[in-house]
């Protein structure tokens, strides 16, 4: 038996990588008998064991547990699920502040969604060569806000080839998503660090490959052996999570660290006396977009909250 990893699924056939072969393979039957709650039973990043049944060809006898998985809703409105990729060491979300401009609550929310998975998070700022000095100053408050939340923050050019060398050495020996908006750069940043690679770039190919008609398979590309990226076909196909109004809390990593100082252990940091949260944002501590972001996920929710 053989050892790889899947690194493509489309239905009923899975490409594994082992070594430096590619092997399309077929799950062995007897393993849609173990009721998985998921559309799909094998997912891009799975460690499996396979038997060789030709050349090229075998069938998938054993999938290892799985580190995490990211899930996401099979269609828009189905109730089931297809796990997006699994085993997953980082997330390289990459925004940019132009051309387009990524909203910060949009950042917030994808980092809980992140935060509920157990997944790291680091922050990628791309097009900086297209930024102005009002730009680059907002790019400082940007990296100050997360920094300050605990996560790495790396500015970048994908276009001009700018600091590229800290995202080579982030991603190596890992498996990374790499998430955001559509236009910001993902394809662009994976055929920069896999030459020879030609993903279609642009904003307009992207926008179609996520439209409603037409099914998604994430792509995960062998930077160099051991190390993989997934692209992830905009953001809608990163996890659905579901979160009550507590956990939002917990997810906040910069508003739980504050937490600890508010006078009630359950403080929920909207209208608490000496809440801690609320201090640090009138103080300017904790930058009032965080604060609003959190604000409104608590406050949008309040039915979960009272279920608890
Ligand atoms: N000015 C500038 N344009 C970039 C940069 N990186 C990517 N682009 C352009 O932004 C557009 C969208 O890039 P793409 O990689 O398709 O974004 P994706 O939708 O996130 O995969 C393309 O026209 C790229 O050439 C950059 O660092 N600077
Ligand atoms: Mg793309
Ligand atoms: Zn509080």
């Amino acid at each position: 038996m053989d050892k790889g990893i899947v690194i493509k699924t489309t239905g009923s056939w899975h490409t594994v990588r082992s070594g430096d072969r590619s092997i399309r393979c077929r799950l062995k039957g007897t393993f849609r008998k173990l009721g998985m709650k998921n559309t799909n039973p094998v997912a891009v990043g799975d460690h499996v064991f396979f038997e060789l049944t030709d050349k090229d060809f075998g069938l998938i006898t054993k999938i290892s547990e799985r580190k995490n998985y990211i899930i996401r809703k099979a269609t828009n409105l189905s109730r089931e699920t297809q796990i997006m990729a699994s085993n997953v060491d980082q997330v390289l979300l990459m925004i940019t502040l132009e051309f387009p401009e990524t909203p910060l609550e949009f950042v917030d929310r994808f980092l809980i969604s992140a935060e509920a998975y157990h997944i790291p998070s680091i922050l990628l700022i791309n097009k900086t060569d297209l930024y102005d000095s009002f730009k680059m100053a907002r790019l400082d408050e940007v990296r100050e806000i997360y920094e300050y939340a605990g996560y790495q923050v790396l500015a970048l050019s994908v276009l001009r080839n700018t600091d590229l060398a800290p995202v080579k050495q982030l991603i190596q020996g890992k498996l990374s998503l790499i998430a955001g908006n559509s236009g910001v750069g993902k394809s662009s940043l994976i055929n920069a660090l896999c030459p020879g690679l030609h993903l279609k770039t642009d904003a307009i190919s992207d926008y179609h490959q996520s439209g409603k008609h037409t099914t998604t398979y994430p792509e995960m590309v062998e930077i160099n052996p051991g190390t993989y990226i997934i692209d992830s076909p905009g953001i809608r196909g990163f996890g659905v999570i579901d979160l009550n109004s507590n956990e939002i809390g917990l997810y906040f990593t910069d508003i739980f660290n504050l937490s600890r100082h508010c006078q009630f252990y359950n403080c929920t940091h909207i209208h608490e006396p000496g809440c801690a949260v609320i201090d640090a944002c009138k103080k300017g501590v904790l930058h009032e977009s965080r604060y609003r972001s959190y604000y409104k996920l608590f406050t949008d929710n309040p039915q979960k909250y009272r279920s608890g």
